[in-house]
């Protein structure tokens, strides 16, 4: 079941002064960052509020690593902004295997690695009305730690 939005992502040139826009105009700081190799993209997580099924909806800031990914094919072609929107649920897998037998393109055969080691796939945005859609399961708490602490 989907719970919550979990992030937007947002395609954008330089995530350096992107992060600063952020920052400087709605006072948000960066929670996490790191490179997603496999994905194509650096990135930054900003946290807009928690969640009450113990996980939270960021702003998710994409800069490319490389042109021919996803998000450097997306940019190339329409410029920064609103690249998807993510929804947070406890079960990625039963979730896609639903929306597939809806008729829906999942993109995945099986989820791969997302943001703070979570588990996403992706919706092809022909068949969601224009709108690249992805689904996330957050990685389980850490030992002592919240689900975010990652
Ligand atoms: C492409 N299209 C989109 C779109 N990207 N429409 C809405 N939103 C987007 N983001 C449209 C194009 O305009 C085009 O429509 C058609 O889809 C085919 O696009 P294409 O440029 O020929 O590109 P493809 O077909 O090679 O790839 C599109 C596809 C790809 C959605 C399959 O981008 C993909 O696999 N995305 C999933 C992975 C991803 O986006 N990773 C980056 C975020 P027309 O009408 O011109 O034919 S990584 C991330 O978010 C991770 C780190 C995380 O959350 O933790």
């Amino acid at each position: 079941m989907l719970t919550r939005i979990d992030h937007i992502g947002i395609a954008c040139h330089d995530l350096d002064r992107t992060v600063e826009f952020y920052r400087a105009t709605y006072g948000f700081e960066v929670h996490h960052s790191e490179i997603n190799e496999e994905q194509g993209v650096r990135e930054a997580m900003i946290k807009v509020n928690d969640a009450s099924d113990g996980g939270a909806t960021y702003l998710q800031l994409l800069e490319p690593t490389r042109e021919d990914s996803a998000v450097g094919k997306w940019l190339a072609k329409n410029g920064e902004g609103v690249h998807h929107i993510a929804f947070g649920t406890a079960d990625v897998d039963a979730d896609a295997a639903d929306i597939r037998e809806k008729g829906v393109r999942v993109l995945y055969d099986e989820p791969r690695t997302g943001s703070m080691g979570s588990r996403i796939t992706f919706l092809h945005p022909k068949d969601c009305h224009g709108v690249l859609t992805e689904l996330v399961t957050a990685a389980p708490p850490a030992e002592g730690g919240s689900p975010e602490d990652h």
